[in-house]
């Protein structure tokens, strides 16, 4: 296959999605809940009133979208462990049906030509291990590391690639600090420790997967370019604290060893975490969807408000179409960690638009092959000003649970009619298709 122009031979690309998203049978095979089958139970938490027990039917379904992901030609699919499926109550012995459905997909996978990228984490805490704490719990750390040692053991021979954690700043942000996201715990500052802790666990996983498996390991982190809503002094300084938490917070701990030190002491780093913390990563995933423009205010939970960059075209999520905010995020990360960067992969770009069938069977979605096509050319120009990109990975294969917002926004490069679970391509997935295969 011939490389497409501008970059590098060998760069991967893929699509994503995550468990809880995709895979309904919520309590197929002794699968225990996850702090998302609770949260989703709960009056008013979730736009459409839906939950994930049933979504795309991936669990029963995986052949059909493994064949999907074939067809479009992607070298690699990232996609995310239920831990309640390997490990009902979060500790203890393996679950062998629930692993059985990754041994399963992996397979299939490999025998299409497809890399597995396989993310330990992404969201779905066992309700049991919330019961006693969930990520305020520093021992939540030590069970993550067992999971991941379970994990490994099962599919380590084959996984082309490990992420740990994907986005632990949205999980402490959404679902700890403002309440939005499951477990809907609302500390405001409060919730650092849940990152802190989501960091231990990242660590101790990858000591564990260093030990049991040859594939290389990356943390996925959310970044998002920070814009003072004014020249206001008020708002700059808003802007550069929204930035810390967002693009430092979880970062600097991961590659410098360190916290910011604007943050000063942090009473719940105990001696040896950030050395535990500081694992050598062999990548770093980067999800990349919009820039955010911040107003200081003191009437909310926290010190500022973030809202869309005006000025843009919007998906329907209202989110702005910013494609240079994906160079200036790759650059800016280039431009603080230095040599201590690994190189990068995009695990996460897309977007939201009201995406339908029409009488012909057809699903037209011009937008979002514009706004992919903007964002891959971002991707491009940061690899032109020396930036080391290794692979992008579209935001998402199918559409899907969009959590608080349900299924009313689809992200998906595929349309999936959830009542009859029928998988319908739309036009972005034939110019991603063409794009990849070197025919556009
Ligand atoms: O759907 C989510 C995904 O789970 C995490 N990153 C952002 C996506 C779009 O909101």
């Amino acid at each position: 296959m011939a490389g497409v122009q501008g970059f590098p031979e060998g760069f991967v690309w893929g699509a994503s999605t995550a468990a809880y998203q995709i895979e309904g049978a919520a309590t197929a095979d002794g699968r225990g809940p996850s702090v998302w089958d609770t949260f989703t139970s709960q009056p008013g938490r979730i736009a459409d009133g839906s939950t994930g027990d049933h979504a795309c039917d991936h669990y029963h379904r995986y052949p059909e979208d493994v064949a999907l992901m074939a067809d479009l030609g992607i070298g690699a699919y990232r996609f995310s462990l239920s831990w309640s499926r390997i490990q009902p109550d979060g500790s203890g012995l393996a679950n062998p049906a629930g692993l059985a459905f990754y041994d399963r997909l992996t397979d299939e996978l490999l025998s299409r030509g497809i890399q597995p990228v396989v993310n330990l984490y992404h969201w779905d805490l066992p309700q049991a291990l919330e019961d006693t704490g969930g990520w305020l719990n520093r021992d939540t750390a030590a069970r993550f590391a067992d999971y991941a040692r379970i994990a490994s053991q099962a599919l380590g021979d084959r996984v082309a690639l490990w992420s740990t954690l994907n986005e632990p700043f949205e999980h402490m942000a959404l679902g700890h600090a403002l309440g939005v996201h499951a477990p809907g715990r609302t500390l405001a500052l409060e919730a650092l420790p849940a990152g802190h802790h989501q960091l231990l666990a990242h660590g101790l996983a990858v000591q564990v997967l260093s030990e049991t498996s040859p594939a290389p390991v990356m943390l996925i982190n959310s970044y998002s370019p920070a814009r003072p809503a004014s020249d206001d002094e008020a708002d700059i300084f808003a802007a550069g604290m929204y930035d810390l938490l967002q693009n430092r917070l979880l970062t600097d701990p991961v590659l410098l060893g360190s916290y910011p030190a604007e943050l000063g002491e942090l009473p719940f780093v105990a001696d040896g975490d950030l050395a535990t913390i500081a694992q050598p990563l062999d990548y770093l995933g980067v999800n990349y969807y919009q820039p955010h423009t911040v107003r200081a205010t003191s009437d909310g939970p926290l010190p500022f408000d973030i809202a869309s960059p005006p000025g843009y075209p919007q998906t329907a999520f209202g989110w702005s179409v910013v494609p240079d905010g994906l160079r200036e995020t790759l650059t800016a990360l280039r431009d603080r960690y230095g040599d201590a960067l690994p190189p990068l992969y995009v695990t996460e770009n897309g977007c939201a638009y009201n995406d339908t069938v029409d009488a012909a069977g057809e699903c037209a979605d011009p937008a979002r092959v514009t706004y992919l096509d903007g964002h891959i050319n971002a991707v491009r120009d940061a690899i032109a000003d020396g930036v080391d990109v290794r692979g992008y990975f579209v935001w998402s294969l199918l559409d899907n649970f969009e959590w608080a917002e349900g299924y009313t926004k689809r992200f998906g490069l595929v349309h999936v009619d959830y009542d009859t679970q029928r998988r319908t391509p739309k036009s972005s997935y034939s110019w991603y298709r063409d794009l990849i295969t070197g025919k556009s």
